[in-house]
């Protein structure tokens, strides 16, 4: 079974990708596996390296959205792009809207070592 890292590595990490046009969205949802059983709503992809990502288990703790004390602030911005599913976009024909951000990252980390496994919002 893939693992919790794996997974977020898989759907939100995009260290050496950057948007060159607006199906990048399209081509990366359906690449990653976010398109199989459903149109995943949104999804974030984070095109900064690695370590940078895993950092911000390191850095300030807040309450998750469903309310477990696990989450994490990034603090600095980092380089972003939202995929957010297109009105009229029907399964399996998944379209995505695709807008590039610079924000703050929360994201959920777990185990040991402690390593982000849930993407929960930017800001
Ligand atoms: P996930 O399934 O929510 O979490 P995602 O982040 O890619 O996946 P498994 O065993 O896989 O079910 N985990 C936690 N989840 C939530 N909160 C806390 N504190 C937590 N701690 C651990 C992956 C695994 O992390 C575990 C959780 O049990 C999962 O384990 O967002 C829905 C999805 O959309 C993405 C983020 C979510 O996918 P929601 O409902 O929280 O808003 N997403 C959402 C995004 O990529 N970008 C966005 O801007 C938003 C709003």
């Amino acid at each position: 079974k893939e693992s919790w890292v794996m997974k977020f590595q898989r759907q939100h990490m995009d260290p050496d990708g950057y948007p060159s046009n607006s199906n990048y969205c399209n081509q990366m949802m359906r690449h990653q596996n976010m398109t199989e059983r459903q149109c995943k709503p949104v999804n974030t992809f984070m095109h900064e390296p690695l370590v940078d990502v895993q950092a911000i288990c390191l850095q300030g703790n807040i309450t998750c959205k469903n309310g477990q004390p696990n989450c994490h602030k990034s603090s600095s911005s980092m380089k972003i792009t939202v995929c957010r599913v297109a009105s009229g976009s029907k399964y399996p024909n998944c379209a995505y809207r695709t807008s590039q951000k610079e924000r703050h990252i929360i994201v959920a980390c777990e185990g040991n070592p402690y390593v982000p496994v849930h993407f929960d919002a930017s800001v």
